[in-house]
């Protein structure tokens, strides 16, 4: 029904399968017989194309004519994951889709799977992009995403038995059926004595239900010239090329995160270099409106996700005054009207910040501006704090001593009206200590948008039995509305429905068995609980927590100890310079590698380390997760979205509290959720106190155990040094406080394994946890961030074209 009713493309399954032989043709040149899956594939991603063209045309005339206030997205960072299956559900196509290749004798999945992902981001933070983008969307939001469109994704992971091994990404190298380049849409940057030109790339982003298709529009950069001919000519060919080579190395390629300075040249580069191109489209759609520069913030509300685009501050601001006239005070209030920062992160080491030298190469004109920015913020601070050097210095937009610093979050929250964090504590502790001098200064500029992720990707794409199992048990209505879930309460004491509930998650397992098989030759048994950890690999989301909770299991085990069995599936990427989270991943392997072949653990354990965890490898994991692993320490996971993700479709989380299990816990019901550890105040205490993790050894035999256990070389071939470092940091430092929750965290798993052994008290606990879940919707958050700081409204698409 929402479809466009004029289109010229026919969405019945025969039309389908027309318009893929079509393509076959005219956009391969093939033939049949020489076709590949992939070929296939291509076919359909633009026969599916075909038939969204007219709504995202319609919306951009639609915002064109109306000229609506629109929300901006700016982010370095969009892991999208495959568009096909999902622009089919939110087309309505699925079915159609379906019936069309099985006429042609293909398989849908199978083309599916064809599809490389575009993996823009790293993790949580480019997820929720992504997730937002589709809620904007699905919510008839006037809306923009920017960022950049790097040639080489987040890197694959292979596993070896030593560990993680890196390669690169090369996501396009067999072409992209979903984007259009808009060559007219360019503009230069000037990043030291260089000009860059960046080109937009334009990407369909289609909402559930609605015409409304958004745009992501990312940046590849270029030379200005493709050739130097004074070099050409004086035969110098390697020079003649060198600026365009230079040039284009801008967008090659994403930065994983957790990295150690090096190559920082080319990430400060990479923002100003996105964030520019973002502004100056902007200012040429306000002209396309015959809107005055002035007008910007009427017109824009632009959310800065993380400190990666914080420099727009400042960009901004250059383009107001240097290009746009504007005098600084009508500036300042046009950039701090249009500006809003959301902040990801409590770990301090991730708060950004460039050298005052590399600043002063590459944008010297911004940072004059900069400091004209901190001149006049110290100005009002001095008077508001009299006396009072400490607290000046530490609201000051450059750090001094040795080697000055720009503080990139203090420039965000000086030059947006908005600073949110994404969960309730970690916006608390936002006011409460990282940002503490600025939340005294500005109480009503800081607020909380608790995260969310959308329904569509995470649950009707990833998980559709489940989905055909609340269709006919509460409607379709959840997908627009994820609070419907609630209707699930009246059907937790029907057994035939609990009977479903189980079939469905049996069959969500089984599904992971048979990959799991296939890809690494390992066959488990999908009865057995499955126990599921994957995300990033750092140390303050304590894997190393949960790998030695295996290693006491294998003693008990082994000790004849009679333990449910389960299966404790790893996965995740480590930053390929972040020595101890690959040095967790390796003992990961390890444990797995003894595990696995030991006879005497078969039936009752079994270890696996998944490699290249992705969006695609999310949407078959999470449906098949029992016991989901969030076991940060408190006060460290700004929010977390895949704990979302797993509660949603029915998983039992066993967690700290810690970002946004909190509010898991509150919504699912504390009988619902596996508690354990220290509180985020009492962690703060411990470092207050001064901590050591020894006398937590000493009262635990069990971990000595362990610990003697793994450096024994029991788990690498004798090798008895390989672990130290990892052994050595957690009895004499322990920063993420292992040591003090292990005991609780043992707890916690014993009360799980007693769940466990009772099947219909376990159904009913999985099921109260997608009811409860409805609050965590990216919908919701999106709608929060709409009317409380865009006051951006929707507005329906109508059909034009
Ligand atoms: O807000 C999305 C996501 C949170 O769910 C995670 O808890 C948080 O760790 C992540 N933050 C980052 C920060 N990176 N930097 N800078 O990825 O954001």
């Amino acid at each position: 029904s929402f479809r466009s009713s004029t289109s010229p493309c026919q969405t019945s399954s025969r039309a389908l399968a027309e318009a893929m032989q079509r393509h076959l043709f005219f956009s391969q040149a093939k033939s049949p017989s020489l076709a590949t899956r992939h070929d296939h594939y291509r076919c359909l991603a633009l026969a599916v194309r075909d038939r969204l063209l007219h709504n995202w045309v319609d919306t951009a005339e639609t915002y064109t004519q109306a000229q609506v206030r629109t929300a901006v997205y700016l982010s370095a960072e969009y892991l999208l994951g495959p568009h096909l299956d999902n622009n089919l559900v939110n087309l309505g196509l699925r079915q159609e889709a379906e019936q069309a290749c099985h006429e042609l004798g293909l398989d849908l999945e199978e083309l599916i799977r064809e599809e490389p992902e575009p993996g823009l981001g790293n993790g949580g933070l480019g997820r929720l992009a992504a997730c937002f983008q589709e809620s904007m969307a699905t919510l008839e939001l006037p809306a923009i995403g920017y960022g950049i469109r790097y040639e080489f994704g987040i890197f694959r992971q292979q596993i070896t038995t030593q560990g993680q091994q890196e390669s690169t990404d090369s996501w396009l190298a067999q072409g992209n059926p979903w984007e259009v380049i808009r060559p007219e849409w360019s503009y230069p940057v000037t990043i030291g004595n260089h000009t860059v030109i960046g080109v937009a790339y334009d990407t369909p982003i289609l909402g559930y239900g609605v015409r409304t298709t958004n745009t992501l529009r990312l940046w590849a950069a270029s030379a200005p010239e493709a050739l130097d001919f004074a070099s050409f000519n004086a035969g110098d060919y390697t020079k003649a090329v060198l600026h365009k080579m230079q040039s284009e190395t801008l967008s090659k390629v994403l930065y994983p995160n957790d990295e150690p300075e090096q190559g920082k040249r080319l990430r400060l580069s990479q923002q100003i270099f996105f964030v520019s191109c973002s502004l100056q489209d902007m200012f040429r759609i306000l002209r396309g409106q015959g809107l005055p520069a002035r007008e910007f913030h009427r017109k824009f509300a632009v959310q800065l996700n993380d400190t990666h685009p914080a420099i727009a501050v400042a960009e901004l601001m250059r383009l107001l005054l240097d290009e746009h006239r504007l005098d600084w005070d009508t500036a300042w209030g046009v950039t701090t009207a249009s500006l809003s920062y959301t902040n990801h992160t409590l770990l301090p080491e991730a708060l950004e910040t460039w050298g005052i030298d590399l600043f002063q190469q590459l944008l010297p004109r911004q940072l004059e501006i900069i400091y004209e920015i901190n001149a006049r913020f110290l100005r009002m601070a001095r008077i508001r704090y009299p006396g009072q050097p400490d607290k000046l210095a530490r609201l000051s937009l450059i750090e001094e001593g040795p080697h000055r610093k720009v503080r990139m979050a203090n420039l965000a929250v000086v030059g947006c009206h908005h600073t949110n964090g994404v969960a309730e504590l970690h916006s608390e502790l936002l006011r409460r200590h990282v940002l503490a001098d600025f939340a005294e200064l500005w109480p009503d500029r800081f607020t909380n948008v608790t995260n969310g992720v959308t329904p569509r990707r995470w649950m009707a794409v990833a998980n559709p039995a489940l989905a055909n199992l609340l269709d006919d048990v509460i409607g379709s209505h959840w997908r627009r509305d994820l609070t419907h879930l609630q209707a699930l309460g009246k059907h937790t004491g029907d057994d035939a429905f609990l009977q479903r509930w189980r079939g469905v998650r049996d069959a969500s397992k089984q599904r992971l068995v048979q990959h799991i098989h296939q890809t690494q030759g390992i066959l488990l048994d999908h009865s057995s609980l499955f126990d599921v950890q994957v995300k990033r690999i750092h140390e303050y989301k304590r894997q190393h927590l949960a790998a030695l909770h295996v290693v006491e299991r294998y003693l008990r085990l082994r000790n004849g100890e009679d333990l449910p069995p389960r299966t404790v599936i790893f996965g995740g990427k480590a930053a390929p310079g972040y020595a101890m989270a690959k040095l967790i991943i390796r003992l990961i392997v390890g444990i797995a590698e003894i595990v696995n072949m030991d006879p005497a653990m078969a039936g009752r354990l079994r270890v696996v380390f998944v490699p290249n965890f992705s969006v695609s490898l999310g949407q078959l994991i999470y449906p098949a997760v029992d016991l989901s692993e969030q076991i940060s320490t408190a006060g460290k996971e700004a929010s977390g979205t895949g704990n979302m993700k797993m509660a949603l479709n029915g998983a039992l989380t066993i967690g700290t509290l810690d970002g946004a299990n909190i509010e898991i816990r509150d919504q699912v019901g504390a009988d619902n959720f596996f508690l354990f550890g220290h509180t985020a105040e009492q962690i703060h205490e411990f470092d207050r106190m001064g901590y050591h993790p020894m006398p937590w050894i000493e009262k635990d035999p069990i971990v000595r155990e362990v610990i003697e256990l793994i450096g024994s070389g029991h788990f690498s071939e004798g090798d008895r040094d390989l672990f130290h470092p990892l052994l050595a940091n957690l009895t004499s430092h322990d920063p993420f406080k292992v040591m003090a929750d292990i005991g609780d965290y043992r707890q916690a798993q014993n009360h799980v394994d007693a769940c466990w052994q009772d099947p219909s008290r376990w159904a009913r606990m999985s099921v109260a946890n997608t009811m409860g879940c409805g609050f965590f919707s990216s919908d919701r958050s999106i709608q929060e961030y709409a009317e409380r700081i865009w006051k951006v409204a929707p507005v329906p698409v109508e059909a034009t074209t």
